[in-house]
């Protein structure tokens, strides 16, 4: 195994693309967006992670990550493309479908074919092996098949690149054990090997466990509001008991794993999945959770402004992508509010994007949307003289509310039902 070739330079491709390249590997990078081509041509990643730069650069400065918008024959091909959901709530399988038949011509006995997009269980042996078995070799004996789920955060995605555990699941055991040879060669982790829906499976268990976990909080933030009680509080506590980790409350999940991924449980068996398709509302409501919030923050303020801090998805990220932020700024434009958006880390995003000062300059109330870490050492004394109505809500309790309301703010904290 000398020359791997990757499909999609996303947030996985080009990460693991540039570890192999940097791993001894003649590595040829693929993606059907000539400016994403261009741009890495030149040694810069087109998206922002801890580390990738440097990495991207000795990678394609050493010669050995070369990038094309077409595959070539190589020893292995992996494949990281997106795998969105259908308005209906159902994988998107056609990246992966066109991907795999981009190979088709330059397959040859001998090489082994990993998917690492995020997929329904069955997907690599019902929907792509059949499509390339259309080559002409035979799978599991000429052609080798395996799915390896990546399990990044992004954030961290090249510490954990290596330093997380693998799941390789095989077509065949063969498969699996290729595969295992390759990932080898740079991760730090211990890999275990199973079968192909096994490891889809385990894929998508760990996020939708996740969401479970935080739809439970976020049940728990409402009951405490009832109560009169503080749920983060409660929450610190619970979790001082050794088998209890309850995960936080939030304006909503975003990102593009833990708001899709349950789906694709869902999908393959609707009638059963009860548990993971309530989760999935509970959480898509928290915008809205959060809307409410600031009607009742801003009744009776003619005309109010509300200044959005934080529009990704999670803290000291530049990811949008189901971000709870564009939910609620919808919903405020709707309903006729003024709306200022603010965020440290976004460059491109579908609504305005302003300084921070400006964001506040007459607010009446600012949302704090995202957990980064540059909200938390805001000076309410400065930000408040700024804003028409000092009021906050905090989504996400980054923020010393105490220091806050000695400054003069009316502060709401998300699950916090206490009487300030
Ligand atoms: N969130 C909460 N409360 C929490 C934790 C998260 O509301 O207690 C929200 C976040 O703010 C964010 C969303 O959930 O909007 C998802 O964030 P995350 O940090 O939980 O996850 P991702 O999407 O950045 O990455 C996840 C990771 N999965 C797990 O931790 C099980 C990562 O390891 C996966 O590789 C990634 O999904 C993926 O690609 O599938």
């Amino acid at each position: 195994m000398n020359k791997v070739c990757v499909l999609g330079l996303g947030y996985i491709g080009l990460p693991t693309a540039s570890i192999l390249a940097t791993h001894g590997f003649k590595v040829v990078g693929v993606d059907v967006n000539e400016k994403v081509l261009a741009k890495i041509r030149q040694g810069e990643p087109h998206i922002r992670e801890p580390g990738l730069k440097t990495l991207v650069e000795a990678a394609v400065k050493s010669g050995s990550l070369l990038v094309r918008s077409q595959p070539e024959p190589a020893d292995v091909f992996i494949i990281a493309v997106p795998t969105p959901v259908t308005p209906d709530k159902k994988a998107d399988l056609s990246f992966v479908k066109s991907a795999a038949e981009s190979i088709l011509p330059v397959l040859e006995a001998g090489n082994l074919v990993i998917l690492e997009s995020t997929c329904p269980p069955g997907t690599t042996k019902e929907f792509l092996a059949p499509i390339l078995a259309q080559s002409g070799l035979e799978v599991g004996k000429e052609l080798f098949v395996a799915y390896c789920p990546e399990r990044v955060l992004p954030g961290k995605i090249l510490k954990e690149l290596i330093g997380n555990d693998r799941v390789i699941g095989g077509i065949n055991r063969e498969s699996a054990e290729k595969a295992k040879e390759l990932y080898s060669a740079f991760v730090e982790g211990e890999i275990f090997l199973t079968d192909a829906t096994t490891a889809e499976m385990v894929k998508l268990m760990e996020n939708t466990y996740r969401d479970v976990n935080i739809a439970l909080a976020n049940e728990f933030a409402l009951i405490c509001e009832e109560l009169g009680i503080d749920v983060w509080k409660a929450i610190e506590l619970a979790n001082r008991h050794p088998r209890v980790n309850i995960h936080k409350p939030g304006p909503g999940v975003g990102g593009h794993c833990i708001p899709i991924d349950p789906w694709f449980i869902a999908e393959k068996v609707p009638q059963i999945a009860r548990l993971i398709k309530l989760s999935r509302q509970i959480n898509d409501k928290q915008p809205y959770r959060v809307f409410d919030l600031v009607i009742q923050l801003t009744r009776g303020i003619p005309s109010p402004k509300i200044a959005i801090l934080g529009v990704s998805y999670k803290g000291n990220v530049d990811d949008t992508r189901e971000s709870p932020a564009k939910v609620l700024i919808q919903l405020l434009k709707e309903h006729e509010y003024t709306v200022t958006a603010h965020d440290p880390y976004v460059e491109e995003f579908e609504h305005e994007l302003v300084g921070l000062e400006e964001a506040l300059h007459n607010a009446d109330c600012a949302v704090i949307m995202t957990d980064h870490d540059q909200y938390r050492y805001l000076d309410p004394e400065d930000l408040g003289k700024l804003m028409r109505t000092k009021q906050v809500l905090d989504t996400r309790r980054v923020l010393n509310a105490e220091a806050w309301r000695k400054a003069g703010f009316h502060v709401r904290i998300l699950g916090n039902g206490e009487k300030a």
